[in-house]
């Protein structure tokens, strides 16, 4: 026998690589160093520095699964869910930024973009010079993207975009926007576009008052005649398929992202209830308290095995986009259940800032909603074991 360690149950850090706990380590330093000490202050302001993106890309956190040609890591997947998860340990806003400029965006232009594209677009997003943001939702196309009004109206040289777009990470501070559209001289199929900040016709005005992600700064995307030419199109890609290519990415990051945050609030409720007295002995040493921690334990594990699973069948190029809906479903519902539970557990002060629970726990509400919601993912889930159709 092996004796038990309550942080680590299955030897989780044993099915790592040597490379995967370097990157894990450097990450977990950044998060701590960078984000940790300007995380409150970040949350309760609404602030958003934009300075962030290019000491991400200095830590080598941006993009990570790149090739090493536009100055990233070129890393598997497993290394870069072990990214989310450092960073969303300290907050998921923080994840957010990183993700979308990652998965969202350096990933499209990657596999969509042309060479040209690729060249001008991608050094600079992996160093964080340039910051990203991925404009799929609508007002009146949130869960059903399909349904879209944005159009790419054919010019004699290019594109005119029209519609808005809305709930758009990073947006009001982005120099490039990749813009999902249905483009007239493609069969109206939804084509990707990279815009730059600046362009006549476009503004992407900030989205205030968020109770929840409030240090990742969000916007909508205004497109009035954007004019572009034809090297504006991403010509890899057409339909769904492109948005959702890189949603998959993104959604598996989220998976582990969350349970960063999941653990941070875990790690702090054991903390509280072993420092807290009430009745003359710590809380801890109830045992409703204890079932709580032993809960938290068990869905922090099993979560964290599953995404890792998924990550091997990722670097293995041998996964289904449905295993992600798994992993991010059930992930996102038990962090924020966890957190929660951990905000409770605090009592009173579990409300403060400084204890750090209840900013999870608000995050928590956007992460289970956004990249396909709880539900959807289930409707996802529903169709893929019955080949019945439940969305509408
Ligand atoms: P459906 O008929 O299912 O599919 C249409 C076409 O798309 C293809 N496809 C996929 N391809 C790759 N990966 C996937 N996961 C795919 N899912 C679908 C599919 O094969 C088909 O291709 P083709 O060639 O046959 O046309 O489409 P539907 O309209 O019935 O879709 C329904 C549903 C619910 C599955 C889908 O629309 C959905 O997932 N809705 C959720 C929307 C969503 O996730 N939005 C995210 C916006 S971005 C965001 O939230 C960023 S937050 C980031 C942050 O701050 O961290
Ligand atoms: P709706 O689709 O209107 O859903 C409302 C409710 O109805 C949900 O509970 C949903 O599960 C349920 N529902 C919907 N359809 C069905 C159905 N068929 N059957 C049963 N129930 C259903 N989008 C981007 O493109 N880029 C971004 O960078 C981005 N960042 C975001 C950042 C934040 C802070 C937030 C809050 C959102 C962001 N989003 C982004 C948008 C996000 O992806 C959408 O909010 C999400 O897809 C849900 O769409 P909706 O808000 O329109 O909700």
């Amino acid at each position: 026998m092996t004796p038990f360690t309550w942080d680590d149950p299955f030897r989780f850090e044993k099915q790592l690589s040597e490379e995967e706990r370097m990157i894990r380590d450097a990450a977990a330093a950044f998060a701590e160093a960078e984000l940790l000490p300007r995380v409150s202050d970040a949350y309760l302001e609404e602030k958003t520095d934009p300075s962030l993106f290019r000491k991400m890309g200095e830590a080598g956190l941006l993009g990570v699964t790149l090739p090493e040609k536009y100055g990233a890591a070129g890393a598997n997947y497993v290394s870069y869910g072990l990214v989310a998860r450092e960073i969303e340990r300290i907050d998921s806003g923080y994840r957010s930024m990183m993700s979308v400029q990652s998965s969202l965006v350096i990933y499209p232009i990657y596999s969509y973009g042309s060479e040209e594209q690729k060249d001008k677009y991608l050094p600079g997003l992996v160093s964080g010079e340039l910051i990203g943001c991925f404009g799929l939702t609508e007002p009146d196309a949130g869960s059903d993207p399909g349904s879209m009004k944005t159009r790419a109206v054919k010019t004699a040289n290019g594109y005119k975009l029209y519609g808005s777009k809305t709930w758009i990470s990073n947006a009001p501070i982005a120099d490039v926007f990749v813009v999902w559209a249905k483009s007239e001289a493609h069969d109206n199929k939804i084509r990707g576009f990279i815009l730059e900040k600046g362009m006549k016709g476009l503004t992407a005005p900030q989205i205030k008052g968020k109770l929840s992600l409030r240090a990742s700064i969000t916007g909508e995307i205004v497109l009035d005649g954007v004019e572009v030419g034809e090297e504006a199109l991403m010509p890899g890609v057409s339909g769904l398929a492109g948005p959702f290519g890189c949603l998959n990415r993104a959604r598996y990051g989220i998976s582990w992202g969350v349970m960063g945050a999941a653990e941070d609030c875990w790690h702090r409720a054991r903390q509280y209830g072993l420092d807290r007295k009430q009745f003359g002995r710590p809380l801890a040493q109830t045992q409703l308290f204890q079932k709580k921690l032993a809960d938290m334990q068990t869905e922090i594990s099993l979560g964290l095995q599953g995404s890792l699973r998924v990550g091997r069948l990722m670097d293995d190029h041998d996964f289904a986009p449905e295993m992600i809906s798994i992993v991010k479903r059930n992930n996102c519902g038990k962090a924020l259940d966890i957190a929660r539970q951990a905000r409770d557990m605090h009592g009173g002060n579990g409300i403060q800032a400084e204890y750090h629970v209840m900013r999870h726990a608000q995050n928590l509400e956007t992460v289970n909603t956004y990249e396909g919601t709880h539900d959807v993912h289930a409707l996802i889930l529903g169709r893929a074991q019955t080949g019945l159709q439940a969305f509408f």
